[in-house]
């Protein structure tokens, strides 16, 4: 879904969606397994390949288990006009790799980054990370009988793969488009896990954010559980949710701190009460790069780097840098700022598949004192949670991830069933 806002920059044509994917041949449950599992060497699967807008060739021999592996699938093609300028809408849809996209001979200018406007920006390089979108310029100055490789290759210094390099095809209009590119990539900057310097990064239309008074520091760690299955670790707690609690309509019945309090400590709530701005730093205790994620908003990126923040606001204080993904570096930390103008419930997740799926996540508690009034979930959706308690309620959904697992012994669990009676009014509590 393409939503068109109102344009930076001036351009001729609009080639739409670029997607860029790290593939699997094995089926997500199935990596999943291995994930969660004891067996640590499979925690970080690799990626068999690497695609543009869902193409690439593969050796499907290298595979025994994938019987829909399609030999030479081929690449994805892109059609230049000379002269033009033509927008690429580049989007990271991929489970893991960080991405680094480039057109051979050509630069591209950045007008866009997650959405939202930045002043243009030349580079022959534009680093994505899963979930982060990039709006790029791209002048088509060769001749007319041009073909050119597009290429997007996964870091190897951050990411896990067999195969990082992934091609398209650009033909301009009188191109031999039986004859492949014989065009040479640019050299390749795959020396950190990092986004662009913040200080390239500037909102075309400036936003400057409010003073605040209360930041949080989140520790990012992993921890080995009882069971000797990893689970990432956010302060301590990994993320587990509950899909029969789910917690806006708990609040939505009772918003008081008592009944926040109550939340299971693995829901990982933070509550932001009626602050109308905070800070939170991630602070990166382990040696991966995490693509950051909120929901609900635009963050303020005030700083990102290796070691602590030292409270200062990278590149311009008075417009930093927002967008919905930021990479969280190796060792590193980021500092982002929220403004608390969409009361509700919100995800601030890593975007790796199977980091969100370890545990990764923390819940966003934003102005609870407005939630019952201004937050209102549509009938269907009210109807769906229903819908699911009588499934669930025959058979328990296989779930091994942050998602639900029914363990229907534990304490846990009759803790949920309690809070569940409190919030159906069957419970008196002795506040
Ligand atoms: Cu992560």
């Amino acid at each position: 879904m393409i939503i068109h806002g109102p344009d930076n920059a001036d351009y001729d044509e609009d080639l739409g969606p670029v997607m860029l994917t790290d593939y699997y041949h094995d089926d997500y449950f199935s990596i999943l397994k291995d994930v969660m599992g004891t067996d640590l060497t499979k925690i970080a699967p690799s990626s068999q390949n690497n695609l543009i807008n869902g193409k690439g060739n593969y050796n499907c021999s290298l595979v025994t288990d994938d019987t829909t592996c399609t030999e030479n699938a081929g690449l994805a093609k892109f059609e230049f006009t000379s002269g033009q300028t033509h927008r690429l809408r580049l989007i990271n849809g991929g489970a893991e790799a960080i991405q680094r996209f480039s057109i051979d001979d050509h630069v591209m200018e950045v007008i866009a980054y997650d959405f939202v406007p930045i002043v243009p920006y030349t580079t022959n390089q534009v680093t994505l990370a899963v979930g982060q979108r990039a709006d790029v310029l791209v002048k088509a100055n060769a001749s007319a009988s041009g073909s050119y490789w597009m290429r997007s290759s996964i870091s190897t210094l951050c990411s896990v793969t067999d195969n990082p390099d992934a091609l398209a095809i650009i033909y301009y209009e009188n191109a031999n488009t039986t004859a492949q590119p014989t065009s040479t990539s640019w050299t390749i900057d795959d020396s950190n896990c990092a986004n662009d310097d913040l200080s390239k990064t500037v909102p075309f239309f400036p936003i400057k954010p409010p003073a605040v008074n209360t930041t949080v520091e989140v520790a990012l760690s992993f921890e080995l559980n009882s069971t000797g299955n990893f689970l990432w670790t956010m302060d301590a707690s990994s993320f587990r949710t509950d899909y029969n609690n789910p917690i806006l309509p708990l609040l939505q019945a009772d918003n008081s701190t008592a009944n926040i309090k109550e939340f299971p400590s693995e829901w990982n709530v933070y509550n932001f009460g009626s602050n109308k701005s905070f800070v939170i730093v991630i602070n990166n205790e382990n040696a991966v790069a995490h693509p950051m994620h909120i929901h609900g908003h635009n963050m303020f990126v005030l700083s990102d780097g290796l070691g602590t923040w030292d409270g200062t606001t990278q590149g311009s204080s008075s417009n930093p840098t927002r967008r919905d993904v930021q990479l969280l570096q190796p060792d590193g930390y980021i500092a982002i700022q929220i403004d608390a103008d969409n009361p509700g419930v919100w995800p601030f997740h890593c975007h790796i598949a199977w980091h969100v799926s370890g545990g990764l996540y923390i819940n966003i508690l934003e102005r609870p004192a407005d939630i019952p009034s201004m937050v209102k979930t549509p009938s269907e959706v009210d109807a769906l949670c229903t819908s699911w308690e009588a499934y669930t309620a025959r058979q328990a959904p296989d779930q091994i991830d942050s998602g639900l697992r029914k363990r229907s012994q534990s304490p846990e669990v009759k803790r949920r069933q309690h809070l569940k009676n409190h919030r159906a009014g069957n419970v008196r509590h002795n506040l």
